[in-house]
């Protein structure tokens, strides 16, 4: 990126997406594949990420965040948007959250009041977009071409939804409950960011309206001042800027839970490559995943000693309860040590040391989870690019 073309979407966002610090053009990365080379930069309260567009603002955390420690920091967490129209500077004390729709008494809450008359809780959970690691499809695949870094593990903190909706008094007939948030669409005919939940769901217990992650304020690319989270399930559901919670009678019908993020609706969600689903459903919960982090592709370790191996594990609500490590391209297996158990909607460590004779070694990682639930050995196929959890494979040069 030029410093022209950064002047221009500085100019053109309603807040200071790069923080009035540009970067130098030589910083930039390439992702592992076709056309991944990229800019890093520096948005507001973010420390230097991948830029993927800046209008909308989508960036991805750099891979080597995710060995720094099981939560993701801050000001690392990745960011996606769909509209532009992202909200100017909102003010905590002016802002309101609306509870309404099919209700007895409809709410709207103060920041304040929602912090103090309400039960507070915390939860750790993975917010990953759906399209984390689309960039990886084979064939490609239309959409923002991520590498693995669309996703990030935080201690959030907020009220439970149920408690809002008990507050309000859901009516007998409620079907689904429909999110929106202050972010609008550009004057280009896009349908607002509006995303629903089951009524069951939504009562659960487990889905928070939160404003803090790792014990500060939501940075305002992740959702300032408060956002859904909804622990397991896809980053599609995560509303930011909520100002809206609409309780329905019917399944709500808006265009980014009928037409966009839906899947194949078949057990693997997934259909042979280059074709199209007949049946599809909206995208739910995550699956399970793993990943190595200690050593990026094609890393250098000594031959003849121990490499101490880490790495992160996790899925949609079921945690990883065994993590399987292959050291000869998915002949033999071995089982990896796992670190302290931070909930089941969050990262797992896992560790282990491998003795590596002089040579190349292909690296893969399996997690499994309780219900037995493991990764493909073999890449699945959608033509959405959701869902990729393929084992992954990291390349060692042991000397
Ligand atoms: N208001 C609003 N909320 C949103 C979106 C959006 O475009 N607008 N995108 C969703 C998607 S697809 C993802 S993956 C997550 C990303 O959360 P993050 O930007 O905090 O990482 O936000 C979700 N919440
Ligand atoms: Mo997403």
């Amino acid at each position: 990126m030029t410093r022209l073309d950064r002047r221009h979407f500085l100019a053109g966002t309603g807040f200071s997406l790069l923080g009035g610090q540009a970067l130098a053009a030589a910083e930039t990365v390439a992702l592992p594949f076709a056309g991944g080379e990229r800019t890093l930069v520096r948005a507001s309260q973010k420390r230097p990420l991948i830029l993927l567009t800046s209008r909308p603002p989508q960036l991805e955390t750099p891979f080597a965040v995710f060995n720094e420690g099981l939560l993701t920091p801050n000001d690392a967490f990745f960011v996606r948007y769909h509209l532009s129209g992202l909200p100017d500077a909102i003010d905590p004390e002016r802002f309101r959250l609306a509870i309404d729709g099919h209700v007895e008494t409809p709410l709207s809450l103060s920041l304040a009041s929602l912090k103090r008359d309400f039960p507070v809780t915390e939860v750790i959970a993975v917010n990953q977009c759906s399209g984390n690691s689309r960039g990886f499809f084979e064939p490609r695949v239309g959409g923002g071409q991520l590498g693995n870094g669309a996703m990030g593990n935080a201690r959030w903190r907020g009220v439970p939804l149920r408690a809002l909706l008990d507050r309000a008094g859901v009516r007998a007939g409620a079907r689904q409950v429909a999110f929106n948030g202050l972010d609008v669409p550009p004057a280009d005919g896009v349908p607002d960011f509006v995303k629903a939940l089951d009524i069951d769901h939504a009562r659960d217990g487990e889905v928070l309206v939160a404003w803090a992650m790792n014990g500060a304020d939501l940075p305002f690319l992740n959702g300032y001042p408060l956002r859904l989270v909804v622990p397991g399930h896809y980053g599609t559901y995560w509303v930011k800027h909520l100002s809206e919670i609409n309780v329905v009678d019917a399944e709500f019908g808006g265009y980014w839970m009928k037409t966009a993020y839906r899947v194949p609706n078949n057990a693997c969600a997934c259909v042979a490559p280059g074709t199209k689903p007949d049946k599809t459903r909206p995208i739910n919960r995550f699956n399970v995943r793993s990943f190595v982090t200690s050593h990026g592709e094609g890393a250098q370790v000594a031959a003849g000693r121990v490499t101490e191996l880490r790495g992160i594990a996790f899925s949609g609500g079921a945690g990883a309860a065994r993590v399987l490590v292959s050291a000869d391209g998915g002949a033999n297996w071995s089982e990896a040590r796992l670190g302290e158990d931070l909930g089941r909607f969050s990262f797992r460590e896992w560790r282990l040391g491998l003795r590596l004779a002089a040579g190349r070694h292909a690296i893969k990682v399996r997690a499994f989870t309780a219900d037995g639930e493991t990764q493909p050995l073999e890449p699945r196929w959608q033509p959405a690019g959701y869902m990729r959890n393929v084992v992954e494979t990291v390349t060692l040069e042991a000397s």
